[in-house]
C-alpha cells in the first residue's frame, strides 16, 4: 500500500524561519512524518509549477532562496503565470493539499485575526481556506502578534471544529495556553480520525483544526515574550508595515529580539507538529480501510 501522505507548508521555510535553520527544520519535519509511517509532502511553487512534495535538492533549493514569493489565495495563479518560485502559506498549501486528496496538513502558527482588524481589515486567508477546505490541520495555535479572541469567533463563525491535542485550552504557539477553549479534548490519533470523519459525513466541509501546545522543554511562559510582540508590532506601525509583509516582518523580529527562545519552540512545534499529523494520517487511513 502507498504511504499516506502529510502536507506540509513552506512559508514557514522561505519567510518564516532564519537560514539556515529554516532548511533543518524543513528536513526534520519531513522525517518526523516518516517516523509516524506516512509519507511527507512539503508543498511550493517550482519554477511556476505547484509541486505536491519536493525531492530533498529542492527542498534545499527553496530553503537557500532569497526571490520567493509569499503565496496565498490570492495570489497562487499570478505566481504559478510568472514562472517563478512560491512558498505556500497555511491558506495555499490547505487549498492544494486538498486537491491533491491529501487529508492531513501540519505547520506552525496559523494566520489569523490581526490587531486593529477593524481599521485595517486584515484579516488572514488562512481562515478563509480553513473554512471552505476539508483537511485536517494540525498547528499550535496561534501567535499573540494576532488578535486571538477574534480569530477564535471568525473560526466559530465558519464552524471550523478545534481539537485540542490533550489539552482544554488554544495553545498560544511559544505558550501552551492562552487561556481561550477549545471545541473539544482528544488524546489520541484516533478520536482525531473519528471526529474528522462524523464532521465530514455529516456534510461538514471546513477544515479539523487540531492544536497542540508547544513541547514542555521550548515552551515560553506566557508573558515573559510579550514585550517583545508588542515592541515588534509598534515598529511595524512606525515602518508602515501593511498586508502580506506584516506576518513575516513580526516573526523576524521576534525571532531576532528574543535571543533564541521563539526560534527553539519554533522549531520543537513544527517538528512535533509534524510526528503528530503523521500518526493522525495513519490513523485516518486504517478507518477508511477498515470500512
Ligand atoms: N504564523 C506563524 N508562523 C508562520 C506563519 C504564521 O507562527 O510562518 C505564516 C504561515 O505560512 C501562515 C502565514 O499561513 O504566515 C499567514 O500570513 P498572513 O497573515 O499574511 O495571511
Ligand atoms: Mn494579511
Amino acid at each position: 500500500m502507498r504511504a499516506v501522505r502529510v502536507a506540509l507548508e513552506s512559508t514557514v521555510i522561505s519567510h518564516g524561519l532564519p537560514r539556515p535553520a529554516n532548511l533543518v527544520s524543513a528536513r526534520a519535519c519531513e522525517a518526523a512524518v516518516r517516523e509516524s509511517g506516512a509519507e511527507p509532502a512539503t508543498i511550493a511553487i517550482v519554477d511556476g509549477s505547484v509541486r505536491i512534495g519536493l525531492a530533498d535538492h529542492e527542498l534545499e533549493s527553496l530553503a537557500g532562496r532569497t526571490a520567493v514569493a509569499k503565496v496565498s489565495l490570492q495570489n497562487l495563479a499570478s505566481v504559478c503565470g510568472s514562472g517563478g518560485w512560491g512558498a505556500t502559506t497555511v491558506a495555499a498549501t490547505a487549498h492544494l493539499a486538498a486537491r491533491a486528496g491529501i487529508r492531513v496538513f501540519a505547520t506552525g502558527g496559523i494566520g489569523g485575526v490581526h490587531r486593529n482588524a477593524e481599521t485595517s481589515f486584515d484579516v488572514s486567508a488562512d481562515l478563509t481556506a480553513l473554512g471552505t477546505t476539508p483537511i485536517v490541520t494540525v498547528c499550535s495555535g496561534a501567535k499573540s502578534i494576532l488578535d486571538l479572541p477574534r480569530t477564535l469567533e471568525v473560526l466559530e463563525t465558519l464552524g471550523v471544529p478545534i481539537l485540542g491535542w490533550r489539552t482544554d485550552a488554544f495553545p498560544g504557539f511559544y505558550t501552551r495556553s492562552t487561556g481561550l477553549g477549545v471545541t473539544a479534548a482528544v488524546v489520541t490519533a484516533e478520536d482525531v480520525a473519528r471526529i474528522a470523519a462524523a464532521h465530514w459525513d455529516l456534510g461538514g466541509r471546513t477544515a479539523v483544526l487540531v492544536v497542540v501546545p508547544c513541547p514542555e522543554p521550548a515552551a515560553i511562559a506566557s508573558g515573559e515574550i510579550d514585550s517583545i510582540v508588542d515592541e515588534a508590532l509598534a515598529e511595524a506601525a512606525v515602518q508602515g508595515v501593511r498586508g502580506p509583509a506584516l506576518t513575516p516582518f513580526l516573526l523576524g523580529r521576534i525571532a531576532e529580539r528574543s535571543g533564541g527562545r521563539a526560534l527553539a519552540a519554533n522549531l520543537s512545534l513544527l517538528e512535533n507538529n509534524a510526528r503528530i499529523a503523521g500518526s493522525i494520517a495513519v490513523a485516518i487511513a486504517e478507518r477508511l480501510q477498515e470500512r
